[in-house]
């Protein structure tokens, strides 16, 4: 799958909005994974709480979308961007890519609860595929 020039345009326009506000869009994302696919919690377990609102859900919540918006930027060379990530859930983590659309669909639920104005079709099918290809830069190591 490839974006289109207005697909970029469209992720660009509603990171504008989501970079401002990363702590909230990340704890709320990861705590939604977490509460409504229990198994993801399996990869937390040595957290000391795993609860939406948590300091590790927060603080974790926060590094990943920040992660997501420095893919944003390197948008044309999500590959290389996501190198090092890929390569830690892969062989550090061991994290199954599979989970990558579980806490992709959240995000996508977030956003659209938090600019419901900005998040129209378009922006949503964008966004998608946006996170879609993040997800397969993140699975490249695995193979
Ligand atoms: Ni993920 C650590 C980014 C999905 C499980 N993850 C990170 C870090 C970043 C990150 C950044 C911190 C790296 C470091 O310490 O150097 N993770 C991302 C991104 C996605 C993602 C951009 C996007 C889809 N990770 C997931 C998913 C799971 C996951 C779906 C499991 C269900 N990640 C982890 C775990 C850690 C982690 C586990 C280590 C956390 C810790 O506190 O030990």
């Amino acid at each position: 799958m490839s974006l289109s020039e207005k697909d970029k345009a469209a992720v660009r326009a509603m990171w504008a909005k989501v970079g401002k506000s990363v702590d909230v869009v990340g704890a709320d994302a990861l705590g939604r994974m977490l509460v409504i696919y229990p198994q993801t919690k399996t990869y937390f377990s040595h957290w000391p709480d795993m609860k939406p609102g948590s300091k590790p859900v927060k603080e974790h919540g926060k590094r990943i979308i920040t992660a997501i918006g420095q893919g944003v930027v390197k948008i044309d060379d999500l590959n290389s961007a996501l190198l090092e990530l890929s390569e830690l859930h892969a062989f550090k983590l061991r994290v199954d890519p599979a989970n990558f659309k579980l806490l992709s669909h959240c995000i996508l639920v977030v956003m659209a609860n938090m600019f419901p104005k900005d998040f129209t079709p378009e922006v949503h099918v964008s966004m998608d595929k946006y996170l879609a290809c993040l997800s397969l830069a993140l699975s490249e190591r695995y193979r």
